[in-house]
């Protein structure tokens, strides 16, 4: 009914817990179950992962350590709480659970209101840490990923193209004479085309691989992985006629009587350069030269 409602998977062989945690739970949490270990790892990973995860020790195939360990060492999935809910109640038992990276373990029988009280206060948790941290990767004003946020990525895609021998492109865009826009409008009405040039700069740049971050005032950065320089040159005339065809009016630009914006493209492959400094400022000087060309266009 909710779809707002955090997740919560339970792992266990018995069909009798799963039925039991399944009854509890669905009232206030999303429920979904696995049998075992080799489906809980691929519904954690899959495209709606679970807010915490309530895990059994012993079972057939991967038990509950390995699923916790394989979980914890992926970081795309290692900041989802783990559980253990389990009948090996020894203190070595637990001391490991806890060691494995798991936020809490509740052994066998258990009581119902205490696990509720447990998955709510982890949920509410993550729930917070999540806040926090897209807080501190996204932009206000925006909504899409930050300077911060940009600057990590292209760090991890630099080492990773590095490894790989792959090519990255770096796609700068500045809105043209967007001091007169802010003159001519006012401060509140151009923080709005901020906004609709972000959502349309963000509708352009949909590969999961690829990053589009607010870069600084009025000016954008996409981090686009594996691209060539004709994929660039693509995207960034995609995303330059997608702001022009906003139509928002400008009429004292000196380019059109529109809010436009010109894009400067680099490639590379990163090769010996330790970071990815040069490649800014590739984007930055084609980005340098747009503007000096007349404005509203790719230079690459
Ligand atoms: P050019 O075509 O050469 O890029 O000219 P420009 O006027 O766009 O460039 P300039 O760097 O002179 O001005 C950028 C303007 O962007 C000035 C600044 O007030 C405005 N700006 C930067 N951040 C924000 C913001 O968050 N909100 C609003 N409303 N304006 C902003
Ligand atoms: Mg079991
Ligand atoms: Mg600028
Ligand atoms: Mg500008």
């Amino acid at each position: 009914m909710n779809s707002e409602r955090s997740r919560v998977l339970i792992v266990d062989d018995s069909s009798f817990n799963i039925t039991i945690l399944g009854e509890a739970l669905s009232d206030e949490f999303e429920v979904s179950v696995a049998t075992n270990g080799e489906d809980a790892l691929a519904a954690v990973s899959g495209p709606a992962p679970p807010d915490l995860v309530l895990l059994d020790i012993i079972m057939p195939g991967i038990d509950g350590h390995e699923v916790c360990r394989r979980l914890k060492n992926n970081p795309s999935t290692a900041s989802i709480p783990v559980i253990f809910i389990t009948s090996m109640s020894e203190e070595d038992d637990e001391t490991k659970g806890l060691e494995l990276g798991a936020v809490d373990y509740i052994t066998k029988p258990f009581s119902i209101p205490i696990v509720k009280a447990r998955v709510r206060s982890h949920v509410e948790l993550k729930r917070q840490r999540d806040i926090l941290r897209d807080l501190s990767a996204l932009d206000g004003l925006t909504g899409i990923p930050n300077r911060r946020r940009f600057d990590e990525f292209l760090n991890m895609e630099w080492l990773r193209s590095r490894r790989s021998q792959s090519p990255v492109s770096l796609i700068m865009a500045d809105i043209d004479h967007f001091k007169a826009y802010n003159d001519n409008y006012g401060h509140a009405e151009g923080d709005e085309c901020l906004r609709q040039v972000a959502r349309a700069l963000k509708f352009c740049i949909k590969r999961p691989s690829d990053l589009i971050a607010r870069y600084g005032g009025e000016e954008f950065a996409a981090i686009l992985a594996e691209t060539e320089t004709d994929g660039a040159e693509h995207l960034a005339e995609d995303i330059r006629n997608a702001v022009e065809s906003l139509n928002i009016p400008h009429a004292h630009s000196l380019v059109t009587d529109h809010v436009t914006i010109s894009v400067g493209v680099a490639t590379l492959v990163p090769g010996a350069l330790k970071d990815p400094e040069f490649l800014i400022k590739k984007a930055d000087a084609m980005l340098y030269e747009a503007k000096e060309n007349g404005r509203n266009q790719v230079r690459i």
